[in-house]
């Protein structure tokens, strides 16, 4: 079996050893339309299956990583973190893959480009940040795959975060995880519109990678959740390619609504679901009996992300009136502000 260490020498033999002043990078938060839900390696985070996302535009996370003195040292939005905060260790331990030697220590500065409070934040931006944060300070100018699979190891959704639009993340086979890894999709959707529905900010009781590792151990429903995932994703792309939005909303809908299922029927249960959250998913049930075209998807959290268009944009805010409205192709605005 390979640990991390064995995949970042194999990746990084014969690339530059010398670090210079400063890396700084963005990478892009990314929303799972098909979702990455259980591992089959909790060393490599390899997944069970292969997932599909959209970016967020420029709604993500800027690292600026340099060489320190001392004890690492992780800023987060502008704030230094105590060094035992699980967010600084998590980072330490991440770059513990990259000293030369145990006096090589860093610092780094991670700002989120999109308020936490809006729910949308996450591990994978910031890691995926930190990855070509990296490759700019070492000089290692590695590839996409390359990039992808470092990014991974850091967290399993950063190594979709590495690239915008709309992206797959394919399982691979291989146990050393060589073959998963992200790309790209050719396709665009510069109308198409993410509003987030925050329920709560408050930071979770069961963290996704607990809740998964639950879900897979424990769920009698986990054994339906790949064939699920096998029918969504040619789902998912057909849309994409032909544009048609209502088979792209209902795929992405019922498809976290099946992660949400292999989760209740974890024990204990993963249910990460306020009763707000399942009044919002009633409304957007209501919305689309009267004529309105809007899905939603949910991750590990009690916050509801809609999928709409953008003439709908009007129509869908009228009906949450807090909305934060994000256009993933970048055009129209971005109503999140903070
Ligand atoms: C996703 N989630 O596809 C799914 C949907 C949450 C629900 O990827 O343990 O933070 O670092 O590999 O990537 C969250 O899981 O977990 C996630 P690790 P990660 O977006």
């Amino acid at each position: 079996m390979s640990s991390k260490l064995d995949i970042v020498a194999r990746i990084l033999s014969g690339r530059g050893t010398k670090p210079g002043e400063a890396g700084r990078a963005f990478a892009p938060a990314n929303i799972a339309l098909v979702k990455y839900w259980g591992k089959r390696d909790e060393e490599l985070n390899l997944p069970v299956t292969s997932s599909l996302s959209v970016s967020l535009g420029a709604l993500g996370s800027e690292v600026t990583i340099r060489r320190g003195h001392g004890a690492d040292t992780v800023i987060l939005n502008g704030e230094t973190l105590p060094a035992d905060s699980s967010f600084a260790r998590r980072v330490s331990a991440y770059l513990d893959l990259f000293r030369q030697d145990s006096s090589m220590v860093f610092h780094l500065d991670a700002r989120n480009t999109i308020p936490t409070a809006a729910g949308f934040a996450s591990s994978a931006s910031g890691f995926a940040a930190l990855v070509r944060s990296l490759d700019q300070l070492f000089g290692w100018d590695l590839d996409a795959r390359e990039l992808s699979i470092l990014a991974r190891l850091g967290s399993g959704s950063a190594c979709r975060s590495l690239f915008h639009g709309f992206v797959e993340w394919h399982a691979g086979e291989a146990e050393d995880g060589m073959d998963s890894y992200a790309k790209p999709l050719a396709e665009t959707w510069p109308d198409l519109r993410m509003g987030l529905v925050v329920i709560s900010s408050e930071e979770k009781a069961i963290s996704s990678r607990a809740g998964m590792k639950r879900t897979v151990e424990t769920s009698p429903l986990y054994t339906a959740w790949p064939s699920k995932v096998a029918e969504d994703l040619p789902e998912v792309r057909a849309a994409l390619r032909e544009r048609d939005f209502h088979r792209l909303g209902r795929t992405a809908e019922s498809n976290a609504l099946a992660m949400h299922a292999t989760m209740i029927a974890a024990w204990p249960p993963v249910i990460y679901w306020k009763p707000e959250s399942l009044a919002a998913m009633k409304r957007v049930a209501a919305l689309r009996e009267q004529g309105l075209a809007v899905y939603f998807t949910m991750d590990a959290g009690p916050n509801l992300k809609l999928l709409f268009e953008r003439k709908d944009e009007g129509a869908v805010a009228a009906e949450f009136p807090a909305l934060a409205v994000v256009a993933p192709f970048g055009e129209g605005r971005h109503a999140i502000d903070s």
